[in-house]
């Protein structure tokens, strides 16, 4: 859109006036972001408007991402940019003599998911407006996010994130698009006249959901697509009154987020919370097609509706209801349209966090939809026992030991699944959905995750930004494969030193927000050594303390070594408590590092709390190396991987998940790769003969490490170090981490000698940002669009990243 700065001014002050009946002057930081906030919104809501009734004139086919968690990051900026408008606003708030950043900083960052699969949910939407598909979220508008993490005496405390208490400027109640949800009571089916069933309900207990509209502005242009957010109400049926306890209830479906990312609790609550936003997208689906169509006929040439991992999976028994009870489609028509609209990605191999729901509790909570299950049960067993035998088929049925499973039940019903990085895919097809790949091969196919540039690098990392457009132009911003023209420029040795001023001038801004955040001065000239990401066991942040103490224990003994600062962003799910063992001593290992006057020259360890989207924004641009340490086999992609090569940091990884694809991105000269593969992680489980003792009795470096965790060398841990110390010895390290110990430590002896020729270092950055573009998650919606929701034509030049097999 044009907007000049005048004009912003103009209307800047026009609106915080409005608002707060006060001049520009008298307002605090909050009450400007407000201000700016809703004339933003005022500029997204002509093109917002329009792109709908655009869509629906066209009868353009839609996407509907379904998902139970989207992290969408802080708004302000990202729509300014997008509307192409962010250089006016920021010379004219410049003008008014206000700070920018500190407007930006007022706004709370929507936690409403764990990680990387919420995140990705949402680079999705802001990929999908920006290359103009018709693309719509669907998700809970939790009313507490992710919890908020402090540490005290080195322990993670979990505070409730009560992120609206100053409102959500970018949403919109609509209320008259509401619809009732049920839960509970029985079902009654009863022959009618017309021969098909009425279903008929008995004591269900109503939930009204109603919408929350947010804004997915496309970049440069005009189009804005929509996530809806769906909040639990009382229904407001005359004659009904709830009292305060049965309230209180209903709230609770959207009151929190559930804060674990890697365990199935198997909660009734969370199993509602599913059924809840899940019945309540696919109603408003239905119901908006309906408005313009009387039948549903060729309802599954204008909506694709994707499960993003298995929590809204009940989207396929939940249209079979819909089809069936309420549009009369007999089972078989029913059958089709749902398969041929429903798609299901999987992000995790890891059993304990594949779900599945007990039988009595989904019978009890959801009557109807456990009927549908069992005639897709039934069906499909009828089906497919002949050819692939009853004990295969008892194996993968959607119901069985007594549980209702959700990762089978969502491939059956969909007619693509896909993994999200090829080693991943690779290991569905083999391991956690082998026999169901037996049946439907063809309908597994990889999409490699993305990320979205705009965020990173031209938000998040400014002087980066100003520094490609001098040398390449401005075209990267449009289309990152444009980062490419870098390569053009490995030896100009002006700009490699650019490369690595811009470096240093993020490194400088990092050294004082992490002053801010936790106290401690560090020196910007160190080697930043970045692990951002949940605390989990198999992503191994313990490798990297061992590796701190290691570093420790040599400069005890005089060994020089180039500066490194080690720098951790990692919230662990409250109830995990082997991981939130690992914080402590994680902390212990800090402070123990930072206070000791021998080693801090040398050795510098900070752990930030809260780590979210925002933290990572000012994290990112400061890093040099990025960990990507994970046990081959276990990271299903990962994406801080993709967003810290595109910061130009070196990644210093196992071949695990998406790494794989860095690796084979940037060469092998421009990332550093040590550790097991999948194939001899394998190979360990299948001859049973890993003895991490083994390991421990003959390598004197690891001995001495593991020692530090029980001899009292490291301050203020208590039954900590010895809990970790007897997963590693005694439990036999599930997660091979005394096994790449040793070539963990030679990976990092090989960029300390790196970092020692800066030329030579910038070079790696250089190929890293160039060959980062390919991760845009631009291309990867792309890929959807064209491969599995059909929304986009087929064209044959993909660059077969993501081939099928
Ligand atoms: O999904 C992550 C994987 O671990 C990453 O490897 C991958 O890059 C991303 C995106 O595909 N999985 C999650 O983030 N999972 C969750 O957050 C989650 C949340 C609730 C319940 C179970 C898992």
């Amino acid at each position: 859109m044009a907007l000049t700065k005048e004009q912003f001014i103009t209307e800047f002050k026009d609106m915080a006036l409005r608002l707060y009946a006060a001049p520009i002057e008298d307002l605090s930081s909050q009450q400007l972001y407000q201000a700016l906030a809703l004339l933003t919104r005022s500029y997204i809501a002509k093109p917002w408007a329009d792109t709908k009734a655009r869509y629906d004139e066209e009868e353009t086919k839609q996407v509907f991402y379904f998902s139970i968690e989207f992290l969408p990051g802080r708004l302000l900026q990202s729509n300014l940019l997008n509307l192409g408008i962010l250089d006016e606003v920021e010379a004219g708030l410049k003008e008014l003599d206000l700070h920018p950043d500190k407007i930006f900083d007022a706004e709370a960052d929507p936690g409403l998911g764990n990680g990387g699969l919420g995140r990705l949910a949402s680079a999705f939407m802001d990929a999908m407006a920006s290359v103009g598909m018709a693309g719509n979220g669907n998700g809970i508008r939790y009313q507490y996010g992710l919890f908020k993490q402090a540490f005290v005496n080195g322990y993670q405390v979990e505070l409730p994130d009560d992120w609206m208490r100053n409102g959500f400027p970018w949403e919109t109640r609509k209320e008259n698009r509401a619809v009732t949800v049920k839960f509970g009571g029985w079902v009654e089916l009863r022959p009618s006249r017309g021969g098909h069933l009425r279903v008929i309900y008995h004591n269900t207990d109503d939930v009204l959901a109603v919408p929350y509209d947010v804004a997915m502005v496309g970049y440069h242009n005009g189009v804005v697509n929509n996530l809806r957010l769906w909040s639990a109400e009382a229904p407001i049926h005359a004659g009904t009154h709830f009292s305060l306890e049965q309230r209180e209830r209903i709230n609770q479906i959207t009151q929190i987020l559930y804060p674990d990312d890697s365990d199935n609790a198997g909660k009734e609550l969370r199993l509602r919370q599913e059924y809840f936003f899940t019945s309540a997208g696919i109603q408003s689906i239905v119901r908006h097609y309906r408005r313009t169509h009387n039948s549903m006929a060729g309802f599954a040439d204008r909506v694709a509706i994707h499960i993003n991992d298995t929590h809204p999976a009940m989207a396929i028994p939940e249209l079979m209801r819909v089809l069936m009870d309420d549009e009369h489609v007999g089972w078989d028509e029913a059958w089709r349209i749902t398969l041929k609209v429903m798609s299901y990605t999987n992000h995790t191999l890891l059993s304990e966090a594949l779900e599945v729901w007990p039988i009595d509790m989904f019978r009890g909570l959801l009557p109807r939809i456990y009927q549908i299950v069992q005639e897709i049960d039934r069906r499909f067993r009828l089906a497919f026992v002949p050819q692939f035998g009853q004990a295969m088929i008892d194996r993968i049925a959607p119901l069985g030991n007594g549980q209702v499973r959700m990762a089978y039940l969502a491939t059956i019903g969909s007619h693509a699944v896909n993994g999200v990085a090829p080693l991943h895919s690779e290991l569905l097809k083999k391991d956690v959905l082998h026999d169901l790949f037996q049946i439907f091969p063809e309908r597994f196919n990889n999409k490699t995750n993305g990320i979205t540039p705009r965020r990173w690098i031209q938000i998040g990392d400014r002087p980066l930004a100003h520094l490609l457009d001098k040398k390449i132009g401005t075209a990267w911003r449009q289309n990152p494969l444009a980062l490419r023209k870098l390569h053009d420029f490995i030896d100009d040795k002006r700009f490699l030193s650019d490369l690595n001023a811009t470096k240093a001038e993020n490194k400088r801004e990092l050294a004082k927000y992490i002053d801010q955040m936790v106290h401690v001065k560090v020196d910007p000239d160190a080697i930043f050594d970045v692990q951002i990401k949940r605390l989990h066991a198999y992503k191994r942040q313990l490798l990297h303390v061992l590796g701190i103490l290691d570093a420790y224990l040599a400069i005890k003994r005089g060994e020089k070594r180039p500066k490194r600062l080690h720098i951790f962003g990692a919230k662990a799910a409250p109830s995990y408590v082997y991981a939130k063992e690992i914080i402590k001593v994680m902390n212990a290992v800090a402070n123990m590092v930072n206070s000791d006057p021998e080693v801090s020259p040398y050795l510098q360890v900070v752990f930030l709390p809260n780590y979210g989207v925002t933290m990572a924004e000012k994290i990112i641009p400061g890093a040099d190396i990025s960990e990507q340490i994970s046990t081959a086999g276990k990271e299903a992609s990962g994406t801080s991987n993709m967003k810290l090569m595109s910061a130009g940091a070196l990644t210093l990884a196992t071949l695990d998940g998406a790494n794989i694809e860095i690796k084979n991105a940037v060469g092998d000269d421009n990332i550093e790769i040590f550790g097991l593969t999948e194939k001899e992680i394998a190979g360990y489980y299948q001859r049973g003969d890993y003895r991490s003792r083994d390991f421990y009795e003959k390598d004197p470096r690891l001995h001495a490490v593991l020692d530090m965790l029980v001899n009292g060398k490291i301050p203020g841990i208590e039954t900590e170090g010895r809990d970790i110390y007897n997963a590693l010895l005694m439990y036999n390290d599930e997660y091979f981490v005394l096994a790449d110990f040793e070539s963990y430590l030679a990976a990092n002896a090989r960029v300390d000698k790196l970092y020692q020729q800066p030329q030579l270092w910038a070079k790696k950055v250089l190929v890293n940002i160039a060959e980062s573009g390919r991760f845009s998650a631009d291309f990867t919606v792309q890929r959807y669009g064209r491969e599995i929701w059909h929304v986009l034509p087929q064209t044959p030049e993909d660059d077969g990243s993501d081939t099928e097999g």
